[in-house]
């Protein structure tokens, strides 16, 4: 990378308003890449583009990973299985050292939001681009961040404030919400340790059953209960803050297409906010990121019921999946900016340069058989083609003769449009996908296109009830 001789007037006084004068804080020189596949190819360019050296590390299985060759350096840190190489935290922190790399960055998925991971780096003196371990922590308890958000003054869906641990106490507090309520786990995630409640004869059963699950799954009988919202919109906003005290919020992205809570196409922005409605919910993912002194990028998850009420429901701590299409409609680069801030630089954008222009959409195209109850189905691609032109971006790690490993996630490829509105976007994505060739292994991409061309689809008509109701088959 290019050093900089000497500091210049604008350089000291942006260390004034840091109080870091006379500690001048480097970029950093080299980063190792804690993740596999597309994010992992993803953050590879980003560093490149910035100048900074990056390490790959690779299980056993992923020898001939995109990110593998694409890295500047590589280093292998174990068998296939997740468990002995990308959740290896002590490989993966000695593969650091060794390699000599400043700042690590998680990707998502596997160690992103690991609180311990994050207090290693900081006890190894790495730095680790996220939040800090202490953050990742305090929103990992689902039932501890919803306290914390109704401390600071963030709408959370009606229900309780304090844990609840039998179903006793449960059932209680259920009348006082009224029913239909959701149990959920404090711990939870993707739908697990979470019931719905219609009324208090079948509360005590489903109680127990999500805190069973809750205990088998993370080792936590920790539940919370919340008023249930009928078909709500799954919408979340984009948020990045420095170490300087500042945070921004890049928009809304509409997740409300999913299925067995797996995000399946995902938008920005979501055509039934108004202007005013997203400077509202906007200030309010701000403000719910202050309250925890939020730094780096994270993510506030609404849901947004029928009457337009927003409630605040998680906080992710990483950079998700869905990021470009926060990245299309601001001409932001997010991962840029991560690096950036935990690097100790102040953001490079205010509030108020932060504009929204047209509409963006993302598909997740996986290696999946929808014919099949979308069973996984790893494999060799025996032939290519991915779409391009105008406003379409590809971002991947498969590529001609590759053998996708049946060890990890299915993902394949994001499908990422930019159109100047909605209907525009739309009509790229099917285009794009229509000219999209993956051959060899079966994947989940002409269930995308009929979702796209689904007239209720069309319409907007899309909250988190889409697929069980349009396309029951692939719900069983
Ligand atoms: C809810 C809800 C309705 N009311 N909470 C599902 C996963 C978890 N992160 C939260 N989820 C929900 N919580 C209350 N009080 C409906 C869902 C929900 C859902 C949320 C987002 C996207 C898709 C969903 C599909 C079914 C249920």
């Amino acid at each position: 990378m290019m050093h900089k001789k000497g500091v210049t007037v604008k350089e000291l006084n942006s260390y004034e308003k840091a109080g870091k004068r006379g500690q001048k804080k480097e970029m950093f020189d080299k980063i190792l890449i804690a993740n596999r596949g597309e994010i992992a190819v993803r953050i590879i360019r980003a560093c490149r583009e910035m100048g900074i050296k990056t390490v790959a590390v690779y299980s056993e299985a992923d020898r001939d990973s995109l990110h593998t060759m694409l890295a500047d350096e590589a280093i292998c840190i174990g068998p296939a299985a997740s468990s002995q190489s990308y959740l290896n935290m002590e490989r993966i922190l000695t593969a650091c050292v060794a390699m000599k790399a400043d700042a690590i960055h998680p990707g998502f998925g596997f160690l992103s939001e690991n609180a311990r991971f994050a207090q290693l780096c900081e006890k190894c003196r790495i730095a680790f681009i996220g939040p800090s371990a202490e953050i990742i922590h305090k929103m990992g308890n689902k039932s501890e961040a919803r306290k914390t958000m109704m401390e600071a003054g963030v709408p959370v869906v009606p229900g309780t404030k304090e844990p609840v641990f039998t179903a006793e106490k449960g059932l209680e507090l259920a009348e006082t919400i009224g029913f239909p309520v959701m149990i959920k786990a404090s711990s939870g995630g993707g739908g697990k340790g979470m019931r719905i409640s219609r009324s208090r004869e079948d509360f005590s059963e489903n109680f127990k059953s999500a805190q069973l699950e809750s205990i088998k799954g993370f080792s936590d009988d920790t539940m919370y209960i919340e008023k249930y919202v009928e078909r709500p919109r799954h919408i979340e906003f984009q948020i990045i803050g420095d170490k300087h005290g500042n945070v921004v919020h890049l928009g809304e992205r509409d997740c409300s297409i999913q299925r067995r809570h797996q995000k399946v196409l995902e938008e920005s922005p979501c055509d039934v906010i108004s202007d005013e409605l997203r400077r509202k919910m906007g200030e309010t993912a701000v403000r719910a990121a202050k309250a925890v002194h939020y730094e780096n990028a994270g993510t506030i998850e609404f849901l947004l019921d029928k009457e337009k009420n927003f409630y605040f429901m998680e906080m992710n701590t990483r950079i998700q999946v869905e990021h470009p299409v926060t990245e299309l409609v601001t001409g932001l680069d997010l991962i840029k900016e991560q690096i950036r801030v935990a690097a100790g630089e102040p953001l490079s954008v205010s509030q108020e340069d932060v504009v929204i222009s047209g509409h963006a959409i993302e598909c997740r195209v996986n290696a999946e058989n929808p014919s099949r109850n979308f069973m996984p189905c790893p494999g060799r691609i025996t032939n290519i083609h991915f779409p391009g032109g105008n406003g379409i971006r590809v971002d991947t790690h498969i590529y001609g003769d590759y053998q996708v490993p049946p060890n990890y996630d299915s993902m394949l490829l994001k499908l990422v449009v930019h159109g100047k509105d909605r209907r525009e976007a739309i009509q790229k994505m099917r285009s794009a996908l229509g000219e999209l060739i993956i051959e060899g292994i079966e994947t989940n991409a002409d269930f995308q296109y009929e979702i796209l061309s689904h007239p209720a689809f069309q319409e907007g008509n899309t909250d988190t009830g889409f697929i069980p109701e349009y396309f029951p088959q692939y719900c069983k």
